[in-house]
């Protein structure tokens, strides 16, 4: 069931420097995905890794067609999500993390976008329900980011960074709006889409890395700074 050509399920997965968890992450993956018995491509979307994630991406696409990776100059992560969406070509994308691959998710946020409850689906880390075993700080981290979001741009949820799934034709448009990338990509997408009219539901999550992040916390903290401070600039601006 896994190669068509447009497969139900597209899967994004963003990788930088992943050598030490890719290989099993992945293939678990495609196991997990042949139980559900869904069509499905997995995109790898890699961008300045200096370690061997690019081989090990060649590899599995050898062994499983189905996997793709592509790169991009530069580390950022939001410009490998969006161009990772761009090549998406399934009629439902999943956004996940190679640390996540949470396939529970992508079961429950597909009958929320079956039935056409939703246009976007968030897997919030914060909201009741939610259990994240992530380090306080990240958690602390979270709340802060999504609480300024929520003041400073009149973001309505609680988490807008992670896991998200949507119909792909329902937010190309939204997509094509988006100006930002890095970190902050992520949440214009979200908040984009919620002040487009489409119908975000946030649903919570059990969130278990399995490592920590690559890039540290404390070092991250300025970029993101800047990049609110722009997106709140670009959201709050005339047209
Ligand atoms: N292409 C690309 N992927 C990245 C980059 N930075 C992180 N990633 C990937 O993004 C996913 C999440 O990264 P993590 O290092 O786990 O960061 P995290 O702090 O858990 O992420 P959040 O808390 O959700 O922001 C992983 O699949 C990483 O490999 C980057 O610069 N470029
Ligand atoms: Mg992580």
């Amino acid at each position: 069931m896994a190669q068509s050509s447009s497969p139900k399920l597209s899967i994004v997965i963003p990788v930088y420097n992943e050598e030490g968890i890719l290989k099993d992450s992945v293939t678990d993956l495609v196991a997990r995905l042949s139980e559900m018995k869904v069509s499905y491509e997995i995109l790898l979307a890699e961008n300045g890794s200096k370690d061997g994630t690019v081989a090990i991406g060649e590899e599995l696409h050898q062994k499983h067609p189905e996997v793709s990776i592509h790169s991009l100059g530069q580390p950022d992560y939001g410009l490998a999500l969006r161009e990772g969406i761009k090549r998406a070509r399934g009629e439902f994308v999943m956004c996940d993390e190679i640390d996540l691959c949470d396939t529970d998710f992508y079961k429950r946020a597909l009958e929320h976008l079956e039935a056409d409850h939703a246009d976007l689906v968030v897997g919030s880390k914060v909201m009741e329900g939610a259990q994240d075993t992530r380090p306080m700080m990240r958690h602390a981290a979270t709340l802060v980011i999504n609480g300024m979001l929520r003041v400073l741009v009149g973001f309505h949820g609680t988490d807008t960074h992670g896991l998200k799934a949507f119909r792909r034709s329902r937010l190309l448009d939204t997509l094509e709006h988006c100006q930002l990338t890095r970190d902050l990509f992520a949440s214009e997408f979200v908040i984009r889409a919620e002040r487009e009219g489409k119908r975000v539901q946030e649903i919570p999550i059990c969130i278990a890395e399995k490592r920590p992040p690559s890039v540290n916390l404390f070092k991250r903290v300025p970029k993101v700074l800047r990049d609110i401070a722009q997106l709140t600039y670009i959201i709050r601006a005339p047209k």
